[in-house]
């Protein structure tokens, strides 16, 4: 039986998939490196500094670490700009109303994201109240395919992986979750991944999950 549900964040429960895209151009085509549509594919689940090496690599261009640091920087500033044009009504209907409707029936919910913006993002959505625990790129230390961010948050609502579902939208996160012993449910471009359990097409069939 399911007791818990583990969501990712971006894809997930809010899309700021644009934003990572328009604060990565602006933080590396002034420096002549080429950023585009498909490589941003590449980064959704990725960590803010392996998403500056994949960048990189695709432009065959090495730089020392400080000057990454420095990139990682800016781009975070760029990004967090953006994040403060987003308010609750920027919330999917759909997406609220299955949070009301889990807490309703009890089901223990948490977040599980790579985003070392987690926090400030459920602030800005008000969306925090939702959950029972949140752990975010700040409290772990290898990022999806690694498992360790949903099995912490599986430890945080004292439940066994086998007994909480993960839901994602990267191909990362459902090998993540997968690895861990979850349930792996994929929505948007995780739901054609052949190694995700329970493909959805909305948030609000996980409530037939449960
Ligand atoms: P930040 P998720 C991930 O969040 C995003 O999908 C990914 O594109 C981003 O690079 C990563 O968070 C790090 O985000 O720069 O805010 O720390 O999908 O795991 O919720
Ligand atoms: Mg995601």
């Amino acid at each position: 039986m399911i007791k818990g549900i583990i969501f990712d964040l971006d894809g997930v429960i809010c899309f700021t998939d644009k934003l990572h895209f328009a604060a990565w151009k602006q933080a590396v085509e002034p420096l002549g490196i080429a950023f585009d549509e498909q490589t941003n594919d590449k980064l959704r689940g990725v960590s803010r500094e392996q998403s500056l090496e994949i960048i990189l690599r695709q432009n065959n261009v090495t730089l020392p670490a400080e000057r990454k640091a420095a990139i990682c920087r800016v781009k975070n500033e760029i990004y967090k700009s953006l994040l403060c044009d987003m308010s609750p009504a920027d919330v999917e209907s759909d997406v609220r109303q299955t949070l009301i409707e889990l807490n309703k029936l009890g089901v223990k919910l948490a977040v599980g994201s790579s985003s070392k913006n987690t926090k400030f993002i459920l602030r800005r959505l008000d969306l925090t109240k939702f959950f029972d625990a949140v752990v975010d790129g700040e409290m772990i230390l290898r990022t999806k395919p690694d498992p360790e961010v949903f099995l912490k948050a599986a430890e945080l609502l004292c439940l066994s992986p086998c007994d909480c579902l993960v839901v994602e939208d990267a191909v990362s996160g459902i090998d993540a979750g997968n690895a861990g012993g979850f349930v792996t449910v994929g929505i948007g471009a995780a739901a054609n991944y052949s190694a995700t359990r329970h493909p959805i097409r909305k948030l609000s069939e996980v409530l037939t999950l449960v």
